[in-house]
């Protein structure tokens, strides 16, 4: 990978979260990092002969005068072996911000400056050790709150997506060198396919490329979690299954109907899956303008649900409620969960399945605990169209958009070849195709990205 311009200051900062705790690390790297960690320490070995990658159990000093500060383990890191591919010097002081702060300034008195958020990163991408995607992946690794979560960021930051772009760019390459040997020809000189074969060559990329892009939006939903929304009428027991999948008294339960007026949203990890869960006002004609208002915020969200539990009582024949919400949500993904199965039921099953032929019915109890756990399966199930599948690679934003003009590029440039126009014309857009597959792994790409990406970092990463 190439290296980019390298930085000659040296940056330090506290790596570890705010606040106690049992180890404390400062962070030092740049050019200056060894020199700078050998004033503040006090002990045998010899700085000088402190090994790379071994941690050494010192004193750390204020070099200023002396005076001891802690002891820690210095662990080198020497270029290019480190996380930022300069020489990094971590100090493991005890847990005390007091004692970390006193560290920090005296790096900074012997010339270390502090570092911004995520500069550390930035450092490892600008020495060429990790590229752009990989860099961002460590924010999304730092940020996974749920299984599928980790694994796809882990696999964000071994290069899967990276090596991907470097298949599509050496294939969009050796079709831009064909081309470009075509220019020097006249279209007689050239033999009578070769227009065919290019545009074959290049249908050959479009189509990894789009079967890439066809996976974000499963990404996306990976990456930035499912948003399940708790529908009902009234008194079913919404805020009960809320109370539930949360394991704690979140949302107040009561037999009074009407007791939930507002939305309540709050993360849940189901099995590994990071999930938005949503209770909502159960539904029911009111002239009460906070219960009508609760209603209306209930079936906004509910269009934006990636899945929707529709909750009904079982004991109960149907109400007009209920038949006002079968109408409403036609068409949604949808489960419909009978509960109350502890009573006696009187739910007219018939009625439902006949609109709803193809939806899943689930039966449970929560005043029983009857039912929950196969509810929460037949959930996983439903929001992961294929668990055995790996996920999909692209999940940000950025990645994608960068993807949409580099396959736009190219079916433009598949269009000039077949349309049998001149070759300078296919050869622009295959630059342009190129040009944003390099914006995704960060070789072009300019400051003010590199300042926006880096800046969401957290200081000491
Ligand atoms: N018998 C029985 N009662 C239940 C069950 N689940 C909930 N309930 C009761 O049903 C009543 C209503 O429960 P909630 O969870 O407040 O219902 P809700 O759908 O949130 O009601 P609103 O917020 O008014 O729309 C409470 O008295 C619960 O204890 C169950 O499985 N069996
Ligand atoms: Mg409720």
């Amino acid at each position: 990978m190439k290296n980019r311009a390298a930085e000659n200051d040296t940056i330090c900062a506290i790596a570890t979260p705010p606040g106690v705790g049992g180890v404390g690390i400062v962070r030092i790297s740049g050019q200056a990092a060894g020199q700078i960690a050998a004033s503040l320490y006090r002990g045998t070995p010899s700085w000088d002969n402190l090994k790379s990658h071994t941690a050494t159990f010192a004193e750390v000093v204020d070099p200023k005068n002396s005076t001891l500060i802690d002891e820690a383990l210095f662990l080198p890191m020497f270029a290019p072996h480190s996380y930022t591919g300069e020489d990094v010097v971590e100090i493991q002081a005890h847990g005390n911000p007091l004692i970390l702060k006193k560290i920090l300034s005296a790096a900074i008195l012997q010339g270390a400056r502090l570092a911004s958020p995520g500069e550390f990163t930035r450092r490892a991408f600008m020495s060429g050790r990790i590229d752009l995607a990989q860099a961002e992946a460590v924010m999304e690794l730092v940020a996974a709150k749920s299984d599928i979560q980790h694994q796809w960021a882990l696999g964000q930051l071994k290069g899967q997506l990276s090596a991907k772009i470097s298949i599509l760019k050496k294939k969009l390459l050796d079709v831009l060198a064909e081309i470009e040997a075509s220019i020097d020809f006249s279209e007689e000189e050239l033999p009578l396919n070769s227009r065919e074969e290019i545009a074959s060559s290049i249908r050959d990329i479009l189509s990894p490329m789009r079967a890439l892009l066809a996976g974000y939006e499963v990404g996306r939903q990976i990456r930035e979690g499912f948003t399940v929304v708790i529908m009902g009428r009234a008194n079913v027991g919404k805020s009960s299954l809320m109370n539930h999948f949360l394991q704690e008294d979140r949302a107040i339960v009561t037999p009074i109907a009407g007791t939930t007026r507002d939305l309540l949203q709050e993360p849940l990890d189901l099995a590994g899956l990071s999930i938005k869960l949503v209770d909502t006002a159960g539904y029911r004609e009111s002239v009460h303008p906070v219960e009508q208002e609760g209603v209306a915020r209930a079936e906004r969200i509910q269009r934006q649900a990636d899945l929707v539990l529709w909750i009904l009582d079982s004991s109960q024949a149907l109400t007009e409620d209920d038949l006002y919400l079968a109408k409403m949500l036609q068409g949604r993904p949808l489960i419909i969960v009978l509960n109350k199965r502890d009573l006696p039921s009187l739910i007219d099953e018939g009625v439902l399945r006949l609109k709803y032929p193809n939806t899943e019915f689930m039966y449970i109890s929560i005043k029983s605990d009857m039912g929950l756990k196969s509810l929460s399966n037949c959930i996983k199930s439903r929001l992961i169209v294929s668990p055995e599948k790996e996920p999909p690679m692209l999940a940000l934003l950025r990645h994608r958009n960068a993807l949409v003009v580099a396959e736009s590029a190219l079916s433009a440039a598949l269009v000039s070849v077949q349309g049998g126009l001149s070759w300078e014309f296919p050869a622009i857009d295959l630059r342009d195709s190129l040009d944003a597959l390099g914006e995704i792994v960060g070789e072009t790409t300019v400051d003010t990205l590199l300042n926006e990406i880096f800046g969401q970092f957290c200081i000491g990463k």
